[in-house]
């Protein structure tokens, strides 16, 4: 743990906003989270917690000049704004899991700190807002169906896709960006369908400059996330299903930082005449 120290490593490019891990930070504490978890059951899940932490500190004789280093670390990912991404790469996995235990339909993944509610609404055929240079970029068409457990297809279901740019960067996180850039909510047609041109997203590196990126040297890990495309599907009456999308042969898909990747999950696209890629994915929602 005393390998632990702050220092700003600027020799590492980090294709990611300084500013995303604070832009994140304050676009959740604007929802300002609650949970309906009885008095007993916070209770439990705090004791287990703090004992869970204990008994690591035990078992590795942690030492005091390594607590306050590791004080010192807890103090800069909130003072840097990284609870967000350190939360959503470390720890969402095993809240996702335990969601997928009750679910029937296409398999979930986790949200990530960089969804934003409200994107525009587009018609079951369309392409998401991008800039010019996005244009530049390998259009990905990816078309399917909604439908329930039975295969019955959804008309006005929404599938909320939000992606990074080919530098890694995320609108609402990025202050060159515009607003809503690769993000829209597609509803779909009266069988359920949608066909939604984007581009080809790029592996994601977590910034490394700051204590995230200390923590994942510090475990001699590295700091890529497969290309990927997020997705909240829903349907009234259904539960909605937040989850990704990942590229069959991608870099990175076998060791995800995040650990958020499914074998479910893997597109395999072709490149079609019109030199675009073509996929189709559909989703399945469970009931409400
Ligand atoms: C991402 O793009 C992401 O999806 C997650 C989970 C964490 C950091 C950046
Ligand atoms: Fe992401």
């Amino acid at each position: 743990m005393t390998t632990i120290e702050t220092h700003t490593d600027t020799a590492l490019p980090s294709p990611t906003a300084a500013g995303s891990g604070s832009a994140a930070t304050d676009k959740f504490k604007n929802e300002r989270a609650t949970a309906d978890t009885s008095p007993e059951r916070l209770a439990a899940i705090a004791k287990d917690a703090l004992s869970a932490l204990h008994n690591v500190i035990l078992e590795h004789g942690v030492t005091y000049p390594e607590y306050r280093v590791f004080k010192q670390w807890l103090i800069d990912v909130g003072e840097g704004g990284e609870w967000p991404l350190f939360l959503d790469v470390f720890i969402e996995h095993a809240v996702e899991e335990v969601l997928a235990r009750s679910r029937k339909g296409t398999k979930g993944s986790i949200e990530g700190p960089y969804y934003v509610a409200n994107a525009p609404i587009l018609p079951s055929v369309s392409t998401l807002p991008m800039r010019a240079e996005d244009r530049e970029i390998t259009p990905l068409v990816f078309a399917g169906q909604v439908t329930d457990l039975d295969g019955n297809g959804l008309a006005g279901a929404s599938l909320e896709l939000w992606h990074a740019d080919n530098d890694g960067y995320y609108s609402h996180f990025a202050p060159h960006l515009p607003d809503w850039n690769l993000r829209g909510t597609i509803i779909t047609d009266e069988d359920g369908r949608y066909e939604i041109t984007t581009i080809q997203p790029a592996p994601y590196q977590i910034p490394t400059d700051g204590p995230t990126g200390q923590f994942i040297e510090a475990q001699n890990g590295h700091p890529w996330r497969p290309a990927h495309l997020h997705l909240i599907v829903s349907a009234p009456g259904k539960e909605s299903v937040t989850t990704q999308l990942y590229f069959a042969g991608g870099e990175w898909l076998d060791s995800d930082v995040a650990s958020a990747t499914k074998p479910e999950l893997i597109l395999d696209p072709t490149t079609g005449d019109d030199g675009k890629n073509h996929v189709t994915y559909n989703f399945v929602l469970d009931p409400a």
